[in-house]
């Protein structure tokens, strides 16, 4: 299903006059209000393949139907979110959940679509049926050489995909660990692992990137071997100067300080992208933005400061994804969810007074620099969201224009109601 342009064009018209009158009054508001529109057109965040279905959990899965069947299908889906929001500019493969079987014409469709590869996933976390090796155990880490041998191939494999697609990065997540005290040797394990992504990394074209994400738990429960985010550091610091550490933000432990990591990995030049969903409890994977929002915002503070500071371009510099999926809701329309929350919390950190915000610091004046963080965070910058889709060609309302439309239906009408997408 694709929706024609003349559709978004009169959902516009219908919603011009209160958008006008919302937009007006928070221009007024808001000193920088022309910058942070330009700068969220700008900004684009990367669509997983594995998003584009239901999310299961251990105890069941809820396809709502109408999921897509086919990577082309996926394609469609992101670009159908794209033409709706213009912000959704790139989907990232996992593979071999998706592998193009025909590269070049994968490609093409993408750019029909006004799409581009982000990185490219790799998979060992899951056996495929016709895999030589087991890695029950562990992959990178293991203590058999033949089976990190394997996955180092499979990693290989996955950049010779990316390569063809005109993707620039790997993300490497590693569920690598142990669920019982003395399954594993730590070092041993640092150190198979470490060798091992040093193969990989010798396999990168020079104008890629590696991201290594890491996770405090699941599905390995005692420990992990790329566990937080000072063990992402050490292993990125020794491959070298392509090497980049990712956080997902449900990777962390209960109520660590993001923000604090985020800064700081900035500062060392090796943060190297972000994969966003929101949580209560753990690696929840729900909506970017539905359960703390002002943390999400505080890491944009950071974000936008740290990335000031360094000279970086917000809109290319970083790797922007969202890595989310859940049992409950439409896909499509989670996702229209976490793109609005993730640019909300963006256009807000933009919009920090930061000479004020620096002159409280050097004060010491706690309470002053709250308010400024308060007083952008509560400020409603929905209407300059709204018109930087309006400005890119995208809809005013993309989730009311969504159901208007009734994609969901048509997509059910199309594909059927029980497909079912490979991912999670
Ligand atoms: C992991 C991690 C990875 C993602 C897989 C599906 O928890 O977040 O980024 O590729 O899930
Ligand atoms: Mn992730
Ligand atoms: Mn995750």
């Amino acid at each position: 299903m694709q929706l024609e342009k003349y559709k978004i064009q009169q959902h516009n018209d219908d919603l011009l006059k209160g958008h006008e009158r919302r937009l007006s009054y928070i221009t007024s508001e808001i000193q920088n209000a022309e910058a942070i529109i330009q700068k969220v057109v700008d900004f684009q965040i990367a669509i997983p393949s594995w998003a584009l279905g239901t999310g299961g959990t251990r105890f069941g899965r809820f396809s709502g139907g109408g999921e897509p069947r086919t990577l082309e299908e996926k394609i469609e889906d992101v670009g159908l979110l794209h033409s709706l929001n213009q912000s959704s500019g790139a989907i990232s493969l996992h593979i071999p959940w998706d592998i193009p079987q025909d590269a070049k014409a994968i490609k093409a469709l993408a750019a029909q679509h006004g799409l581009k590869f982000d990185a490219v996933n790799s998979n060992t976390f899951q056996d495929q049926p016709d895999q030589a090796l087991t890695y029950k155990l562990g992959w990178l880490q293991n203590v058999n050489k033949a089976i990190r041998k394997q996955a180092i191939e499979h990693n290989i494999e996955v950049i010779k995909q990316g390569i063809e697609l005109g993707s620039e990065s790997l993300t490497v997540w590693l569920s690598d660990g142990s669920c019982f005290p003395g399954q594993l040797n730590f070092r041993k394990a640092y150190q198979n692992t470490l060798e091992s992504l040093q193969e990989i990394y010798a396999a990168l074209p020079d104008n890629w990137k590696l991201f290594l994400e890491y996770k405090a738990f699941e599905p390995n429960f005692y420990s992990t071997t790329v566990g937080d985010w000072g063990q992402s550091y050490s292993y990125v610091q020794k491959l070298g100067n392509k090497a980049y550490t990712l956080v997902d933000l449900g990777h962390h432990l209960p109520n660590a300080n993001i923000e604090q990591i985020v800064a700081l990995l900035l500062m060392e030049g090796k943060l190297g992208g972000f994969h966003f969903n929101d949580s209560k409890y753990g690696d929840d994977d729900l909506t970017a933005g539905s359960i703390k929002p002002y943390q999400l915002f505080l890491i944009f503070n950071e974000l936008v400061e740290g990335m000031d500071a360094r000279g970086m371009n917000h809109a290319t510099d970083l790797g922007w994804m969202i890595d989310a999926s859940h049992n409950v809701k439409d896909p499509l329309e989670d996702l229209l969810q976490s793109v609005e929350g993730i640019m909300m919390s963006y256009a807000q950190a933009l919009s920090v007074d930061r000479k004020a915000l620096e002159e409280a610091q050097n004060n010491n004046d706690v309470v002053r620099a709250q308010e400024i963080l308060q007083n952008a965070f509560r400020t409603d910058v929905r209407a300059l969201v709204a018109e930087a889709r309006l400005r890119a060609g995208g809809a005013l309302n993309p989730l009311e224009l969504y159901r208007s439309q009734k994609v969901r239906e048509n997509l059910i009408a199309e594909r059927g109601l029980k497909t079912v997408a490979t991912g999670l």
